[in-house]
């Protein structure tokens, strides 16, 4: 990538309109995932060219501090040097085999090291892939078709969770895609995150009829919102109460809210675990794991067929190993994400008093969301209260500032090893100018 440009007042994206129009002719949006559209926020994507540290740069030359982290990949930020050695060495062996390698059995070893829940694991290559496979076997294992999730929660793209999901799809309005066929959505089951009656009652309904809770431990695809206490535990009691298996969505807060992700933040143990992002260091990249009487059931050692032509990577291994190195031998980085979100937590902890203006910052590691509302959020219904008026307005001043936040209320704010007390003061700065301007909305 080139030297980083100086922060120029580009005239607007110029560039990126002429790209994003090019795109359009030939990608369904100009994009190849939805959410970076720029749909929720409105106005035009910033096309990408590179990368450094805690920095993107864009095709107009300009250096954006970046919250985004390729939605929370990046926790050691953009182009550490051992996950470029790794992948350099890597790629000059070959890019793909369809054949087993060692490296795939080393990182394997390290994610069972790592996540208490996971004794046997198996790599795919997205998230979504892990978490269809995780309720397949679910399934499997319980002889049950029925899947519990909560509303706003996002697990991928596969039918069983297009069904008042979150993300990109509440994003677009579509919580519940087109598509998807009436018997599939009928054994995904909704209820409400952080409201233990409204799983009991689905329960109550369908008896012996549940195969799995699947949940993300600490919600990030309705922006952040933590689990209250209780919560967790309840379901996990539940779970074994009435049958079901519960399973822990951490493909975004595995290795992000803690070493061992929400699971050992919380002290709870799921019977299977989804993985993604931070494992593959950048490149494509799934797991899923837990119980070994589980996953011993996955072909080709158990009849439960999944299977993958890239799966385990020999790339996307190197990566995601160099990465998970780096994660655990050097124990400064999560403090320093901890350190990072404490100054977030200050900030705009008493900024919305300050300012005489209803809003709430939620955060748990390296992950946080702000909210512009004056009722707790703990669910879907109070983070649809919010302002995504606000939200937008404050969006697009930090953009003009050079601070690119998830063009999305329903987003999470991802921070990296490679941010400094300095970027998140200047933001803290940026976002409070912005929000005293006259023309910020009413409401
Ligand atoms: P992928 O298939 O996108 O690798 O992972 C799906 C997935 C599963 N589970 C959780 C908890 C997730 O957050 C995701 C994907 N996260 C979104 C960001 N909110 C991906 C961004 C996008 O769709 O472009």
């Amino acid at each position: 990538m080139t030297n980083m440009e100086p922060e120029t007042m580009a005239p607007g994206p110029v560039a990126g309109r002429a790209l994003l129009e090019r795109a359009r002719r030939v990608i369904p949006g100009g994009v190849n995932s939805p959410v970076r559209a720029f749909k929720g926020v409105g106005g035009t994507p910033r096309f990408i060219r590179g990368a450094e540290g805690a920095f993107l740069e864009d095709v107009e030359g300009r250096r954006l501090l970046d919250y985004i982290g390729s939605w929370g990949v990046m926790v050691l930020g953009h182009g550490h040097p051992a996950v470029r050695q790794a992948l350099a060495d890597a790629v000059g062996r070959g890019t793909s085999y369809g054949a087993p390698t060692e490296g795939e059995i080393v990182l394997a070893e390290a994610i069972a090291r790592l996540v208490p829940a996971v004794e046997v694991v198996r790599m795919v290559n997205s998230g979504t892939e892990a978490t269809m496979s995780a309720i397949r076997l679910a399934r499997a294992a319980t002889g049950r078709s029925r899947v519990v999730k909560f509303r706003g929660g996002y697990h991928g793209h596969a039918d069983p969770f297009l069904v008042e999901a979150g993300s990109g799809a509440a994003t677009l309005g579509v919580p519940s895609s087109p598509g998807v066929p009436p018997g599939t959505a009928a054994d995904s089951l909704v209820a409400e995150y952080n409201d233990l009656a409204s799983v009991a009652t689905l329960f109550d309904a369908h008896p012996g009829e549940i195969a799995a809770v699947i949940v993300e431990p600490v919600c990030g695809n309705m922006g952040c919102v933590p689990p209250v206490d209780g919560f967790l535990t309840g379901l996990q009691r539940l779970c074994r109460e009435r049958g079901a298996l519960l399973v822990f969505d951490e493909v975004m807060t595995g290795f992000r809210v803690s070493r061992g992700g929400a699971q050992e933040r919380y002290g709870i143990t799921p019977d299977l675990t989804t993985l993604g992002k931070v494992i593959g260091g950048g490149l494509p990249v799934g797991a899923y794991g837990g119980r070994a009487d589980l996953m011993r059931m996955v072909a080709p050692e158990g009849p439960v067929y999944q299977a993958g032509t890239l799966s385990g990577n020999p790339l996307a291994v190197a990566a995601g190993l160099a990465t998970l190195r780096v994660l655990e031998e050097d124990p400064a980085v999560y403090e320093h994400l901890e350190a990072l979100g404490r100054l977030f937590d200050e900030g705009f902890g008493e900024m919305g008093r300050r300012l005489g203006i209803p809003m709430r910052w939620y955060r748990v590691g390296g992950m946080g969301s702000l909210f512009f509302t004056e009722a707790a959020v703990r669910d879907w219904p109070s983070v649809a209260a919010s302002s995504r008026a606000r939200f937008n307005f404050l969006f697009h001043g930090l953009l003009e500032d050079g601070i690119h936040l998830p063009p999305s209320p329903f987003e999470a704010w991802f921070w990296s090893y490679a941010h400094t007390p300095a970027d998140v003061e200047r933001t803290l700065r940026s976002a409070e100018a912005i929000l005293t301007r006259k023309d910020f909305p009413d409401a």
